[in-house]
């Protein structure tokens, strides 16, 4: 199985996943596209997600999505999406109003949604991944703010 990060083949794969992006996986002859669905399917594959967990998991990796959206309107450059920030001088403020505002409705929504530990409970759930790839961006971006108001 590949998980690729990678892009130059998109037109090859296209051919056989017409929804193909960022990120998709190669496991034999089953390809699969979007974030969600990745997740998913590796959740099942690999035997972590439990049957029982799928709705509460599924709306984890929805809601994930929706912080992840926003944070890209902050984050994309301009030309790969028509965001907030059009120079690098409206980042700081952009950050801020993002931190305040939609990451932390975000955070506040799946902190409460946790059922222990993880937010299936006792284990880790396929929805607690794309989680955890969006936390390691959302301190980024804290610090890149902190810094630009510090220096
Ligand atoms: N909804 C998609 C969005 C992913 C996305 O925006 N991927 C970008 C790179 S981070 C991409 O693939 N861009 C190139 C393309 O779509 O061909 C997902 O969750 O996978």
């Amino acid at each position: 199985m590949c998980v690729c990060r990678t892009n130059g083949k998109k037109l090859e794969l296209a051919k056989l996943n017409s929804c193909i992006n960022l990120p998709y996986i190669i496991d034999g002859d089953t390809i699969v596209t979007q974030s969600n669905t990745c997740a998913l399917y590796l959740g099942r594959s690999l035997k972590i997600d439990e049957d029982a967990n799928f709705i509460h998991n599924h709306c984890v990796l929805d809601q994930t999505m929706d912080l992840r959206n926003d944070l890209m309107m902050i984050v994309y450059p301009v030309g790969v999406i028509n965001g907030a920030v059009k120079t690098k001088e409206e980042f700081p403020a952009a950050a801020a109003s993002h931190l305040e505002g939609p990451a932390k409705t975000h955070f506040t929504k799946l902190e409460g949604f946790c059922k222990g530990p993880y937010t299936c409970g006792d284990k880790i759930q396929s929805g607690v991944s794309l989680c955890l790839s969006i936390l390691s961006v959302c301190p980024s971006i804290f610090f890149i703010h902190a810094y630009e108001h510090t220096y």
